[in-house]
């Protein structure tokens, strides 16, 4: 099978299992895990903030950002196809008892103008706006790059009103290949920042959150409440300092693969990719073929291929390290068969 379905179904490589395998472990729960110490301190300086902490998945980081920044019946505003919103099961209404305030965007980004004109005054029947979160790459965009100037609008309006900024970069790293702008950069316009170390970098499990000190002190509460205390932890750290130390420079290759990917797509009859495709995700609109994205998919994967079925006439590609040059080209060639 080739596995077109999602970054995160990327494997270990063997200098992962090697570092799980030989990593350094102590009790984190006492503070004494020196692997996964040396990754939060990594990821800390990589993103430019004062700590990071472990967590166990990207989802766990958002939600510790609302837990940590927001007080129950605080207003969130964040973009209307963002993961936090149609993909995390609710958590921030369910955990965080915050309500949410969606504003579409354009490729993901918001208009930071629309974002000043949403903040709530101050009236006794209102909700308080404490946070707005931004993601970047955009995954429903179609891991569309989040504009370094738009960030900036955004950031200075959240400051101009006394607001906190989440950064859900889940696949921010694409994000600094795809654009040439580094993480730390990005991470300038935010307050706290989620990135993962398990989507195109490889890692088996985890995801970073940054901050403040007085921030990670408190998400790092949060991460017990909700069952993150680790323990052992530096098993599972020890392949994101590999993930970290030797994996970021291939996501360019990711990146051509897609691009060769959406080139071949565009020759194929009733075939429209919907995005831009500027990182690892394809978005290709079935509408014009016999298919619905259902029978698409199954066609497909009886032909070897895993995609997803991502809206109501579309299909997600994401590519990785696992998916070689080669295997591009059987996929546009299963593609060519079924349509
Ligand atoms: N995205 C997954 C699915 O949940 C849709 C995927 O296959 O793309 N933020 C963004 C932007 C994400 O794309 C994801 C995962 C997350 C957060 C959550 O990360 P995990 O899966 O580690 O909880």
């Amino acid at each position: 099978m080739i596995d077109l379905r999602s970054d995160t179904v990327t494997k270990p490589t063997e200098a992962m299992r090697r570092a799980a395998y030989e990593a350094e472990v102590g009790d984190d729960v006492y503070g004494e895990d020196p692997t996964v110490t040396r990754l939060e301190e990594k990821a800390a300086e990589l993103l430019g903030k004062e700590k990071a902490l472990f967590v166990t998945s990207g989802t766990q980081g958002n939600q510790i950002a609302a837990l940590t920044h927001c007080r129950p019946g605080d207003e969130v505003i964040l973009e209307a196809s963002s993961h936090i919103y149609i993909h995390e099961v609710g958590g921030f209404s369910t955990l965080a008892n915050v309500q949410i305030r969606p504003i579409p965007g354009i490729n993901g980004a918001m208009d930071p103008v629309e974002v000043k004109n949403t903040i709530r005054s101050e009236n006794i029947h209102y909700p308080t706006t404490s946070l707005v979160c931004i993601e970047n790459t955009h995954n429903l965009a179609g891991g569309a790059v989040l504009p370094l100037s738009n960030m900036q609008a955004i950031y200075q309006v959240a400051k101009v009103n006394n607001l906190q900024v989440h950064l859900d970069g889940a696949r921010l790293f694409n994000a600094q290949v795809a654009s040439g702008i580094s993480v730390k950069e990005y991470a300038k316009n935010a307050d706290t920042v989620q990135f993962c170390l398990s989507k195109g970098l490889g890692a088996p499990v985890g995801s970073i959150i940054a901050g403040t000190e007085a921030f990670i002190k408190r998400a790092r509460k949060w991460r017990k409440m909700l069952g993150g205390g680790l323990r052992q932890v530096g098993i599972i750290a020890a392949p994101g300092l590999v993930a970290l130390e030797e994996n970021i420079e291939q996501l360019a290759e990711d990146h051509a693969h897609a691009r060769i990917f959406a080139e071949g797509l565009a020759t194929i009859d009733g075939i429209r990719v919907e995005n831009k495709v500027e990182t690892n995700i394809i978005i290709v609109n079935v509408k014009e073929t016999e298919h619905t994205p259902e029978t698409f998919v199954d066609a497909l994967k009886s032909k070897g291929i895993l995609a997803g079925v991502f809206g109501l006439d579309t299909v997600r590609f994401v590519t990785h390290y696992d998916v070689s040059r080669e295997d591009i080209d059987k996929a546009l060639i299963a593609i060519q068969a079924i349509v």
